[in-house]
């Protein structure tokens, strides 16, 4: 595949096959009704009946064009779990429904500051939601706009204020993440590098007499799950409840946790460069957000905004971005998606992109259908291994927005056209396998049939959305209560 030069060129068509918009239209919006728990929506049915932070950022974006008062519920909803430190959690709890790392996991409420009434975990997702705001905010007039950002703009400032005031304790510029859940990509593996030697006694153990197999028995969520086998391994959920436990007894606090000494098995602390690169974009938003209010963002906040640039380049070797292992300083040279997300944040130079924009054209990144989460040749590799191999909608949605944003029009295109391919062929699954496009993970997932709906406008703009819409609000109207 050749590198396609930057220009702006209108986006040529690259369809594989005749689609029926609407009828994908169709199916989307009913995955998301299907979802839709009245303020938020639940990623998916079964697996998971909670609400997500970015989760619920990329539904937002897909729910704008068909019902722009439920997009604001879903991001002003997200604020109902900030804590009065400013953090917004990555998961808020729906009442009566089962998880397997549920309330009695986190135990927010045993936590000072965390919010009264509802129960959330204690770490954070990437900081998707400026965006989302921004999206939805494209799609309403300048008044209402105004009075949307009004709304959400203390909550994100706090929680951007939160992000570098608590995870860059040294100011760096950059800022680190205390578990892997909080990167969105839960067994990634540069991740699972730095976990695998923090499980716990029980679960080494077991390997240390080739048993393992046995804690397949002891998981909550296979039973939830699609098909168990195209999720995480059960050594690695073992070590990730593990940490969970740790991070609680430390209140979810860096501080706290870099004071313990790097051992096994304690806890990994990673400056992410997936997440830094999407705060790094979400700085960029939460500034136009301030502009449009006439607003001045705090200065702490200004500097650390400034700062971020110049430190993620820190995280450039070797042709690509890496993430940091705050333990031991070292960048994590591990091939996986996460360094294309630097495309995204937009600041990086065009020399960097292009090398990246090379990189992700190799066919062990990109076969068919868009970007695979770690290249065909890893020893990671599994076609339907979650986070280890399948491409994902939203990770192909932000990188066509990083292509476009460093002028490769054409390449975008082609990477939204082929997401749209997909779906329509396999459904609205929660991934697929990047050498045939085969579905797994679980069905009806939320932020699949949301960005689709979104990529449609974008590439089919003459689609029926607009009727399709209608419908849609008459469908979940009477479940939306009139404000947050
Ligand atoms: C997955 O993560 C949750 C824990 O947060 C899980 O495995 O149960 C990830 O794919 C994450 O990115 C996503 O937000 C969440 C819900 O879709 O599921």
């Amino acid at each position: 595949m050749d590198l396609l030069p930057p220009g702006p060129s209108r986006p040529k068509h690259h369809r594989q096959a005749p689609l029926d918009v609407s009828k994908l239209h169709e199916q989307a919006l009913s995955v998301l009704q299907h979802n839709d728990l009245g303020q938020s929506t639940r990623p998916a049915p079964h697996l998971y009946p909670h609400q997500w932070l970015w989760d619920s950022c990329f539904i937002a974006i897909g729910l704008r064009h068909v019902d722009i008062h439920r997009a604001k519920t879903e991001l002003l909803s997200l604020l109902r779990g900030q804590w009065d430190s400013g953090m917004i959690p990555h998961e808020i709890f729906a009442p009566n429904s089962t998880y397997h790392a549920g309330k009695k996991v986190w135990r927010s409420h045993q936590i000072e500051g965390s919010p009264k009434g509802v129960h959330t975990s204690g770490i954070t997702q990437p900081p998707m939601i400026a965006e989302a705001v921004v999206r939805v905010g494209e799609k309403l007039g300048l008044k209402e706009r105004r009075a949307f950002y009004e709304q959400m703009y203390s909550g994100l400032v706090h929680f951007h204020q939160w992000l570098y005031r608590e995870r860059d304790p040294h100011n760096t510029g950059l800022v680190t993440l205390i578990h892997s859940h909080e990167t969105g990509m839960d067994n990634t593996p540069y991740w699972t590098r730095v976990i695998r030697p923090a499980a716990p006694v029980r679960v080494r153990a077991l390997q240390g007499i080739g048993q393992e197999g046995l804690l397949d028995y002891l998981r909550k969520d296979k039973k939830a799950a699609d098909n168990p086998t195209e999720r995480l391994s059960s050594v690695d959920i073992h070590t990730m409840y593990h940490i969970i436990t740790q991070i609680r007894r430390k209140d979810y606090d860096l501080a706290s946790l870099l004071a313990l000494p790097y051992a096994s098995p304690n806890v990994p602390l990673l400056q992410d460069v997936f997440f830094n690169a999407i705060l790094i974009r979400a700085n960029t938003h939460l500034r136009a957000i301030a502009l449009a209010l006439g607003k001045t963002l705090p200065d702490d906040l200004q500097l650390a905004i400034n700062k971020a640039p110049h430190a993620f380049e820190t995280l450039f070797a070797n042709g690509n971005y890496w993430s940091r292992n705050l333990r031991n300083d070292e960048l994590i040279q591990e091939p996986t998606i996460a360094g294309f997300l630097a495309l995204y944040a937009g600041t990086i130079p065009p020399a960097h992109a292009h090398i990246l924009a090379q990189t992700l054209q190799r066919p062990t990144y990109w076969a068919t259908y868009g970007i695979a989460s770690v290249p065909t040749d890893s020893l990671y590799f599994g076609a339907h291994r979650y986070w280890q191999g399948p491409v994902w909608v939203n990770t192909n949605w932000l990188i066509a927005d990083g292509l476009e944003r460093y002028g490769y029009t054409d390449l975008a295109s082609k990477l939204r056209q082929q997401t749209i391919q997909l779906v329509a062929k396999h459904g609205m699954y929660e991934y697929f396998s990047p050498i045939d496009g085969s579905c797994a993970g679980t069905h009806d997932f939320s932020w699949t049939a949301a960005l689709v709906i979104d990529m449609l406008e974008r590439e089919y703009p003459k689609g029926r959305v607009a009727q399709l819409a209608k419908k849609f609000r008459a469908a979940t109207r009477p479940r939306v209560p009139a404000a947050v």
